[in-house]
């Protein structure tokens, strides 16, 4: 496919959102606000369809971030406690506290927009747990970006253009460049501010899946890194980088457990039946004071969990008969118990069927009936997302009334990049938010861009020669597989490029083995963890010879490119820190203990101009006792 058939499209705008999620879905309803008012001109552009892209486009059960603030629920500090035990004290107190005064506003809107969200006979919200709320959520996303398109007009909204990274200004962000994954056209947004909310990264270690199930995770596979490698490329401060995620999921098909932990009250037991949160319970005294914290930090859960598979005592089990069982024989009366029974099992199934449907496939594959007998549970392969259990993301400014000055350099929610903002799973160390805090943080940050706009905005300069330098990188791949597949029988074999999947195939192979993953049971150390980015290296070189059939291929080289930069990040922020935090995330086998004098945020910036990283600790500032 010649690059020079490709038409060059470019769309100039004050705002300009990348990504469509659910931290993208709050910034346009934010930002059409603010820019009526000022006469500014909003876009967004998604890599899919708006209606059901990200994380939420299967649909979710349960929104996990509701503070209850108005009703007294609980306060902005009780949040802010739960948030930094669970990531064993490391947590930007300003921002997490930020989101969680905001949340609740979001959740209203969904009910406004029309999301069924449960409730009880006296009209209360039916909770999960204490921050969890029910939901009939198999749409949730749809009514979401209903309400972002309608706030922004269809006309603002370009779908299915790929983002393959920022355009600067010197210094400062000045848009982003991409390609539509349907069409010869090359795009280029040039913009006064730019929001980046492309989602987390998955499949940059090897899932557990594999064979006829290849490909199958819990977080999407199509958040492929591309809001890390976008704040990279720019320059901005990255925070959080080793804090991966690994979620105990239902075996093989990841179906969510918090219904099963919070809302059936079930126990988790090894293979011999054994509770290991009660077995294991002496363990947590070495992570103190997070080991004694209720409820115990996500990762300790996982670590005890782990401690019994590492001695052959699985397999692990979700105990859902015992809980359907105890749930129901709550129930004295005989016929209201046998309808008891059947509305539990019916909820059982709800839950994987609004969020996680191969989970139910499953299930009815292989003749599970949730009250009858249990079902396997494991610890998933590790992912970068910033807004649940995770942390890692780019280092924004606080809020300026919470946030002390270490934390604030203007703009909330503004990378240490002039005019880059972000949302969601782009920004760091404020875990937790979930799709409902996602979506906050984006209104948030949209307001934030939009003032800055006000304030700042200058049209940008943009280097014309420098930019079709970059339009011909981006295309390459299509040229490399024109000019040499000729050369070969099997367009997969060829010595003159790599194709996408053969390329994340290897990148998972290092991530896996030496970065702690999942056939190293989370292990890694400072001689595994230094060969792997030795053996990255060469993977980076060879990314020059990705080849693409397609325009699809294409998107793929470009998703596997991003999530080479993030698994650099990664490596480069584990080996830094020597010491273990959270094991059942990984563990540093060489450095075995939780060090006091790490308690400090893991920050790193890679130079644009010079290819170099810089690694950094931040403080950690307590802005709410124990
Ligand atoms: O319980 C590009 N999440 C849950 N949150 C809840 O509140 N309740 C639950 O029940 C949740 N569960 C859950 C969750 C997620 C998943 C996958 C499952 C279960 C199975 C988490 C939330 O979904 C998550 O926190 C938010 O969605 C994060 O929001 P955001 O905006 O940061 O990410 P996104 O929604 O995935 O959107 C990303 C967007 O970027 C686009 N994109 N666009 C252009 N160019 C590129 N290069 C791009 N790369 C990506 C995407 O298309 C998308 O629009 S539970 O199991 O945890
Ligand atoms: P999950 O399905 O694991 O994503 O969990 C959904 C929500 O429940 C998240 O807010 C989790 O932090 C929370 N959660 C899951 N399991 C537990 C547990 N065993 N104890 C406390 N909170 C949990």
């Amino acid at each position: 496919m010649n690059v020079n058939d490709f038409e060059t499209v470019e769309v100039s705008t004050d705002l300009l959102i990348v990504g469509g999620g659910m931290a993208a879905c709050g910034a346009a309803v934010e930002a059409a606000h603010w820019a009526k008012q000022n006469g500014l001109k909003v876009t967004m552009v998604d890599k899919a369809s708006v209606d059901r892209s990200g994380a939420v486009a299967m649909g979710l059960s349960a929104i996990n971030q509701y503070v209850g603030l108005k009703d007294g629920e609980n306060t902005l500090e009780d949040y802010v406690r739960y948030v930094k035990n669970d990531l064993m004290g490391i947590a930007r107190h300003d921002l997490v506290a930020n989101i969680a005064r905001h949340v609740d506003s979001s959740v209203h809107l969904f009910e406004k927009w029309g999301l069924p969200i449960w409730t009880d006979e006296d009209g209360k919200y039916v909770h999960e747990g204490r921050w969890q709320l029910m939901i009939n959520g198999e749409s949730y996303k749809v009514i979401v970006a209903e309400a972002a398109k309608n706030a922004l007009g269809i006309d603002n909204i370009y779908e299915r253009i790929f983002i393959v990274g920022p355009l600067m200004d010197g210094d400062k962000v000045a848009g982003a460049v991409g390609f539509s994954v349907r069409e010869n056209k090359f795009y280029i947004f040039k913009a006064k501010a730019v929001l980046v909310a492309m989602g987390g990264a998955v499949h940059v270690f090897k899932p557990r899946s594999s064979g006829e199930g290849l490909g199958r995770a819990w977080y999407p596979p199509w958040n492929s890194g591309s809001s890390a490698y976008f704040t990279i490329k720019a320059g901005a401060e990255m925070t959080c980088q080793e804090v991966r995620f690994i979620p105990v999921r239902f075996k093989d098909a990841y179906g969510p457990v918090g219904a099963w932990f919070l809302l059936f009250k079930s126990t988790a037991t090894n293979g011999l039946g054994e509770s290991y949160m009660q077995t294991r319970a002496s363990e947590l005294a070495n992570w103190a004071p997070y080991g004694k914290v209720k409820p115990v930090p996500a990762n300790l859960r996982n670590y005890l969990m782990l401690l019994d598979v590492d001695e052959g005592k699985g397999p692990i089990y979700m105990q859902t008969a015992e809980a359907i069982k105890r749930l129901s024989d709550a129930e004295p009366d005989e016929k209201l118990r046998r309808r008891k029974l059947k509305e539990l099992e019916s909820e059982a199934w709800e839950d994987f069927l609004d969020m996680t449907i191969s989970q139910a496939i499953l299930w009815a594959a292989t003749n599970v009936a949730p009250d009858e007998k249990p079902s396997e549970i494991a610890a998933a392969e590790p992912y970068f997302i910033g807004s649940h259990s995770g942390a890692s993301g780019a280092w924004v400014s606080g809020p300026e009334d919470m946030a002390p000055d270490e934390y604030n350099w203007g703009y909330c929610n503004m990378s240490t990049v002039e005019g880059l903002f972000c949302a969601g799973d782009a920004s760091g160390a404020s875990s937790h938010k979930f799709s409902s805090g996602s979506h906050a943080e984006g209104r948030i940050a949209a307001k934030a861009a939009v003032k800055y706009i006000v304030e700042k905005g200058a049209e940008p300069t943009i280097d014309a020669a420098a930019l079709e330098e970059t339009k011909q990188t981006i295309l390459a791949p299509l040229g490399i597989f024109e000019e040499k597949s000729p050369l070969t029988t099997d367009p997969d074999i060829n010595p003159d490029y790599i194709r996408p999947k053969m390329f994340m195939l290897r990148l998972q192979k290092i991530m896996d083995e030496y970065a702690g993953g999942v056939s190293s049971q989370f292990r890694t150390s400072d001689p595994l963890l230094k060969k792997g980015l030795e053996l990255l290296d060469f993977l980076r070189e060879d990314s020059e010879k990705l080849a693409a059939e397609d325009l699809h291929e294409l998107m793929r080289c470009w998703e596997n490119v991003h999530r080479m930069w993030q698994a650099e990040a990664h490596m480069r922020s584990i080996l830094f820190r020597d010491e273990t935090r959270w094991p059942g995330y990984y563990f540093r086998t060489d450095t075995p203990e939780m060090k006091e004098d790490w308690k400090v945020f893991v920050n790193c910036k890679y130079d644009p101009a010079t290819g170099d990283w810089e690694m950094l600790k931040r403080p950690v500032i307590e802005l709410i006792a124990d």
